[in-house]
């Protein structure tokens, strides 16, 4: 039976928790969080013993894997000091915020023959499915455009809306380019442009109440891509779009609908859900600790996105188009 220990209570914590519920192969005994009422309360719901901190979380001798499921600032740090505690170790996306740190991560992860996962859930979801599948549809592709806008009113006080806790915001949200690297390969160069409003209602100068980045990354296929992502309360309206096109044809994914446009008109193509990711990335980390089965990610995938954000965070910085060695 695999021990395992949370490091987070929010949205991803509780459906991690969820979905050990009801397997049979691990047991999560402790929890770690932020506030300790909502710690208590974690840690009562899902019968764990409640830690004040993530560190005395690690410093117990039965916990044999750590998911850590809190703010992206702390996925670094605390990734190798659970690999040096010698867990396993699963990581909600961005490995860490910055790329040094991630590096060092899975170093740590070879040297101390542990797992280190981090959780891509992005890739599991049926709009992904169905546009993988579909892209060889429509010949050679030149041209993607992603957008991803949520407008949100008020700016809510969250750690999703301050620089320092989050991340530069494709880093913070680096599924927007995981999925189109996922596709399309290697990335020649980036260029970006970044937007904060700042936010004068919390006491802190790195939360902002509106981000919004627009990237362009020229693929080494030769594939162009333009990468809209922003969220907050200077925005108006919201946006769920991906849309590629290829000598052959087109592919446009609205929300959840797809279509494929080509000479012979529009087909609509079958998307499947997203729900129940974080249960079935669970269980496949599960299947690879305990039967050897193969994970639908490498942590050197996500440290290669991570450097690609990490230059468009650069570029935005300089004002120009960056290299990506
Ligand atoms: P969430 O619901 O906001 O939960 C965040 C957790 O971090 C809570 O336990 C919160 O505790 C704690 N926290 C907040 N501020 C903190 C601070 N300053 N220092 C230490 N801890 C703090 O967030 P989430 O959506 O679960 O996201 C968790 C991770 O999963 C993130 O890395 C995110 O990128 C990743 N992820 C989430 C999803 C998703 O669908 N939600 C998908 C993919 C990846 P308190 O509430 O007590 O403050
Ligand atoms: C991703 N969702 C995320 C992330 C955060 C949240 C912090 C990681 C950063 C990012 O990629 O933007 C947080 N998502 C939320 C919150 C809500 C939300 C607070 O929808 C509030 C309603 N996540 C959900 C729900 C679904 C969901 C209800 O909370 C859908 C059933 C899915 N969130 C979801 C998926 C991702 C994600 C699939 C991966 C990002 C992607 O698909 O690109």
């Amino acid at each position: 039976l695999l021990k395992i220990g949370i490091i987070g209570t929010g949205y991803a914590a509780k459906l991690r928790a969820e979905a050990l519920q009801t397997e049979p192969r691990a047991q999560l005994v402790a929890v770690a969080g932020n506030s300790p009422e909502r710690t208590q309360a974690f840690a009562g719901t899902y019968n764990a013993t409640a830690h004040t901190s993530w560190q005395s979380l690690l410093d117990r001798d039965d916990v044999d894997l750590v998911i850590i499921a809190t703010v992206n600032r702390l996925h670094g740090t605390i990734a190798q000091s659970a690999l040096k505690a010698g867990k396993h170790v699963i990581v909600e996306y961005p490995l860490a915020v910055d790329v040094a740190e991630a590096e060092a991560a899975i170093s740590l992860g070879k040297s101390t023959n542990k797992l280190l996962h981090v959780e891509h859930i992005e890739l599991l979801g049926g709009v992904h499915q169905a546009f993988k599948t579909a892209v060889p549809q429509i010949g050679t592709p030149f041209f993607a455009k992603y957008s991803t806008l949520k407008p949100e009113r008020p700016a809510p006080d969250r750690w999703t809306y301050d620089s320092a806790q989050f991340g530069f915001p494709l880093v913070g949200a680096l599924s927007r380019l995981h999925r189109l690297i996922d596709v399309f390969g290697k990335v020649d160069s980036v260029t970006c442009q970044a937007q904060f409003w700042p936010n004068p209602a919390v006491n802190n100068l790195s939360a902002f109440s509106t981000c919004l980045c627009t990237v362009h990354l020229r693929f080494s296929s030769g594939l162009l891509a333009e990468v809209t992502y922003g969220k907050g309360e200077s925005l108006w309206q919201s946006d769920r779009r991906c849309e590629v096109q290829g000598a052959l044809g087109a592919l446009v994914f609205e929300g959840d609908r797809g279509t494929l446009l080509n000479s012979t008109g529009e087909t609509p193509i079958e998307v499947g859900g997203r729900r129940g990711l974080f249960a079935i990335d669970t269980a496949m980390v599960l299947d690879h600790l305990l039967d050897n089965s193969p994970l639908y990610i490498t942590p050197e995938a996500s440290l290669y996105t991570l450097k690609v954000a990490d230059a468009a965070r650069r570029s935005a910085e300089i004002g120009r188009a960056i290299s990506i060695g």
